[in-house]
């Protein structure tokens, strides 16, 4: 057996990490040969609930899993980690503006970041879930002084997941026969899935859907897809986001095929002339643990209006949180 490796996710108590550990701890993320320590962190008020998550852990038998940290101490959590699954987060309260959200997550994922600088294993890679996600990456990312910004990502793969989901439908297809579904941007409303490169078994998905089919009815669905799942289960999305969290890591980790690509929200570098300076939702493919963005895609210009809209809304987030950047 390899050596274990380290992973820590933050709310592991609620309902992602409730329902993302027990994936890791079993292999889905690293394969089954790969056994892995857990180091779950919570706030204190919730650190009862985290030992019961700790207690049915330890009462899987999972082979795998060679130990598991229970803390609300971020030095004990990001100590010496690999991959850090960074889902906790505040939720937005009744009455609460978009602007004091952002501003009350920035903190948390402020102090995170410096505390994965100095804790965590110099090669870390870090993904956020924590809404707002692109944002919060950001804020962790600035307050990693010592750390490569390609270390970090946020994840827009459940939203690349739904457009698969909702292509596959649509033609009846398999989900493995759709290759080349991209979301661009922000992980919001603004996010655009975008199907104009796809292939199902070769075939353009232009040649079976059609350009109206898309923008009317499954654009605004992937986008609105998390409040249509709340209105259903009277509960946000876990055990999706859980499992596109397994899809992230897995691929970044152990390399996309060779004739497709994911969406990660990855530092921009400036590519299909998005601003530098914000994490931006883009194709990449991923060989021996480090992601590539894909170059050359053509943009045409439904594309690049839909582009503008969702580097729009993430320049003005990073407008509100400005003062949290690069204080490491
Ligand atoms: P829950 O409220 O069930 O769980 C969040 C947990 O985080 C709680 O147990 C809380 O005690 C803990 N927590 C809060 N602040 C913390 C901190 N500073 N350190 C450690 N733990 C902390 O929410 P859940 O349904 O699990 O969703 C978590 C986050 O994921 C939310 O921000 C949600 O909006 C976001 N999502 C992001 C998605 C994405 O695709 N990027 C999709 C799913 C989800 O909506």
């Amino acid at each position: 057996m390899k050596n274990p490796v380290k992973v820590t996710i933050t709310g592991a108590a609620g309902h992602i990490g409730y329902a993302l550990a027990f994936r890791i701890a079993s292999g889905a993320m690293f394969g089954v040969n790969q056994p892995v320590i857990l180091r779950l962190l919570e706030i204190p008020q919730a650190l009862p609930s985290l030992l019961g998550v700790g207690m049915e852990l330890e009462d899987c038998a999972l082979p795998l899993l060679y130990d598991i940290v229970l803390s609300d101490d971020p030095a004990i959590g990001f100590r010496e980690t690999d991959f850090a699954i960074l889902i906790g987060a505040k939720p937005r309260s009744k009455g609460m503006e978009r602007n004091d959200l952002l501003l009350e997550n920035a903190k948390i994922f402020a102090a995170q970041g410096k505390s994965i600088n100095q804790h965590a294993s110099a090669d870390v890679r870090v993904l956020v879930v924590g809404n707002p996600a692109n944002t919060n990456a950001l804020i962790a990312m600035s307050n990693a002084p010592d750390l490569q910004p390609q270390q970090f990502s946020a994840m827009s793969r459940l939203d690349h997941n739904r457009t698969l989901g909702q292509l596959a439908n649509k033609t009846n297809s398999k989900v493995a026969d759709i290759r080349r579904a991209i979301i661009w941007g922000n992980h919001s409303v603004t996010q655009y899935p975008d199907i104009s490169q796809c292939t199902i078994n070769g075939q353009p998905a232009f040649e079976l859907v059609s350009r109206d089919w898309a923008i009317d009815h499954m654009i605004p669905r992937i986008q609105r897809r998390g409040a249509e799942i709340i209105e259903a289960r009277g509960l946000s999305s876990a055990a999706s986001a859980a499992d596109a969290v397994v899809n992230h890591v897995h691929d970044w980790v152990l390399g996309t095929p060779t004739d497709d690509w994911i969406s990660m929200s990855v530092p921009s570098d400036g590519s299909y002339g998005i601003s530098e300076g914000i994490v931006f939702s883009l194709p990449v493919t991923c060989r021996e643990g480090r992601y590539e963005i894909v170059q050359g895609l053509e943009i045409d210009a439904f594309s690049r209006t839909r582009l503008n809209i969702t580097e729009q809304e993430l320049l003005s987030e990073r407008a509100v949180i400005r003062d949290l950047l690069n204080q490491g």
